[in-house]
């Protein structure tokens, strides 16, 4: 492991460009080392060919929801949307990246299932490639680092190999709270049965036998463009939210708080706080459901006993870490109020 590592005002690791400004010195001085395989992009011609067909299918399927799909194909692609996007959020995210919370298995099966018709790879791939995102964000071992670029952070980095800094890192994660937990290792053995069918098959077939819909708009509207569509929100976290926004809590990282992206992304637009206080289940300070719909939706399931061990965050804690590190922006008022 390379010495030379930097580290920010906060702690946070900054391998960037290891292997052109760090490596070579680190190597010449430590004769132990192992000589470090030199990173080369590798393009995966058969990710770019789908997404490209999936990104053309569903302009296309913009298109025909406005000219000439039902008007309940709209709404049910909108709802998938939504169940897809709290499969991601208070699923893959809060619940099983970062045990932000706990849930009995009624509400693990739900939102596995929703996480699921939203296929964003399996719950376990997800969380581990999030856990090191984290870890070690920014880096050549972030698997998204934003530090790359917008589109690199967006989508690019699902169109090559991942630096081997991502597989090196990621393999010392603790992934045991996953490994034990049936639901998401049954997700992981069927995935690749169970992903079609949800993500492709139901949305197209639904909408035919169901109320009459044409199986052109079916498919381009509520399988190709709902798809593409909650797909852009979330990766709008990994690039737009790792570039624009203020940084009230840590003004020397680069997430920052995203209100554009916080709403269509059903609240995980509030990057600058998440990144600083990973645990809180509602990834944002405040518990505003109009920009923060999957914390309504854990607090729904707390009130009926589904969720439970929600974590948070003192508000003398927040307070400390604002005024230590935070840019300015943070709205003062209510401090008194809430100590
Ligand atoms: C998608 C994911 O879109 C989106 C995630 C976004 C995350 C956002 C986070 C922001 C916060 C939350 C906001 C939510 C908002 C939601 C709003 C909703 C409205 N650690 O991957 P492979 C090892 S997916 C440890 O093939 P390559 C491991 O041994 C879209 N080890 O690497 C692995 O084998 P196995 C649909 C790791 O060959 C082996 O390497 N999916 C790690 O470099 C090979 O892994 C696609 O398009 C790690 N982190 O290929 C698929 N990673 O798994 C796209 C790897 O058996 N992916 N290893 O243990 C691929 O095709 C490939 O992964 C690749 C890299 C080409 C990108
Ligand atoms: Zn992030
Ligand atoms: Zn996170």
């Amino acid at each position: 492991m390379a010495p030379n590592i930097t580290t920010s005002p906060t702690g946070v690791l900054f391998e960037n460009d290891i292997e052109t400004v760090v490596a070579p010195s680190v190597e010449k001085k430590n004769d132990n080392a192992k000589p470090r395989e030199k990173y080369r992009r590798k393009l995966v011609w058969r990710n770019i060919i789908l997404f490209v067909y999936l990104h053309l299918a569903a302009v296309y399927g913009a298109y025909l929801m406005l000219a000439s799909a039902k008007i309940l194909t709209a709404v049910f692609a909108t709802l998938l949307y939504i169940a897809g996007g709290f499969g991601v959020t208070a699923g893959a995210h809060r619940l099983w990246a970062h045990r932000a919370y706990k849930a009995k298995w009624p509400l693990r099966v739900i939102l596995m299932i929703f996480n699921t018709l939203a296929f964003q790879n399996h719950i376990y791939e997800w969380a581990r490639d999030h856990r090191v995102h984290h870890k070690y964000s920014e880096t050549d071992a972030d698997p998204h680092n934003a530090t790359r670029g917008f589109f690199f952070s967006h989508v690019g980095w699902l169109l090559v190999r991942k630096h081997p800094d991502v597989k090196e890192k990621g393999k010392t994660l603790d992934m045991s709270d996953l490994d034990a937990d049936p639901v998401v290792m049954f997700q992981k053995k069927y995935y690749l049965i169970i992903m079609p069918i949800l993500c492709f098959i139901l949305p197209t077939v639904i909408p035919v036998y169901l109320w009459g819909e044409t199986w052109k708009n079916a498919w381009f509207v509520v399988a190709m463009f709902r798809y593409t569509f909650t797909l852009n929100i979330t990766w709008l976290v990994n690039s737009a939210a790792h570039m624009w926004g203020n940084h009230p809590y840590d003004r020397f990282i680069n997430p920052a708080e995203n209100v554009s992206v916080a709403v269509f992304a059903l609240g995980e637009g509030w990057h600058n706080y998440h990144h600083v206080f990973p645990w809180d289940y509602k990834t944002a300070e405040l518990g505003n459901y109009h920009t923060n719909m999957t914390t309504a939706l854990i607090d729904f399931f707390s009130r009926i006993g589904w969720a439970y061990d929600l974590k948070t965050v003192p508000m003398s804690m927040v307070k400390r870490r604002v005024e230590r590190t935070g840019d300015g922006s943070h709205e003062i008022w209510g401090w008194g109020d809430k100590d």
